[in-house]
């Protein structure tokens, strides 16, 4: 049986589900979505409601959204402890963290990245201003919630897959201020992970992508 992950190095959404299987050590192939390779582009499209990645295809089988992948490959792939941890009340805590570095932290950067891509006469002022907004409260949110090495405790979750990217990127285009220095050592921390340190290796040749200039450190 294969297991595939369909996605571009570069890509944050991507980096979730890699860092999982890293993270356990589950053996897969990389089908990578670039002009070089345009079958695993149309596969994309079928695969994926918008045409986004990252998807995983195990044998015949289709997971798409990278949470869904993590929770798949703890189902069915790897020993190591799953991301999603099996007591449920840890588990509720762990999918709450993810999905608010997804939606707090993750979309807001990828929308101000997306909107630099625009035409001048296509860009949105005031949503770029209002994401650079959400990501400063989240910032502080965040400040006062992370106790612990990891997002959730001492063990590292799912929600440490999505703060990741979600904190590598968004550091990029709304730097984490000197107000923040317990979130700023957990990005530092999650960037020493050997899983993270991979990904952010493995998508270091393709940093001149980055539209709004990529800084001259991780
Ligand atoms: N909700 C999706 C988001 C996926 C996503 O935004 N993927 C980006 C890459 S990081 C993408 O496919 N961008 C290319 C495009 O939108 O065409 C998930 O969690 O997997």
């Amino acid at each position: 049986m294969t297991l595939d992950l369909y996605g571009h190095p570069f890509a944050s959404f991507v980096w979730k589900a890699l860092i999982a299987l890293y993270e356990r050590d589950v053996a897969f192939t990389f089908r990578m979505i670039d002009g070089d390779h345009p079958e695993n582009a149309a596969r994309i499209v079928e695969l994926s409601p918008t045409g986004q990645f990252p998807a995983l295809i195990d044998g015949l089988r289709p997971v798409v959204e990278s949470n869904a992948i993590i929770e798949y490959l703890d189902l069915y792939h790897g020993d190591a402890p799953p991301m999603v941890p099996a007591d449920p009340r840890e588990a509720l805590d762990a999918r709450m963290m993810a999905d608010i570095f997804d939606d707090y932290v993750h979309s807001p950067m990828q929308r101000i990245v997306g909107d630099s891509l625009r035409s001048a006469g296509e860009r949105d002022a005031r949503g770029v201003a209002d994401w650079h907004a959400m990501l400063e409260k989240t910032y502080g949110w965040l400040e006062t919630r992370l106790h612990d090495a990891w997002a959730t405790g001492d063990r590292f979750t799912i929600a440490d897959c999505a703060a990741a990217p979600a904190l590598f990127y968004a550091d990029w285009v709304h730097p984490i201020g000197d107000a923040y220095p317990v979130l700023k050592a957990y990005r530092a921390r999650l960037l020493r992970r050997p899983s993270v340190a991979r990904v952010v290796d493995e998508a270091r040749p393709y940093r001149h992508f980055f539209p709004l200039g990529a800084p001259d450190r991780d």
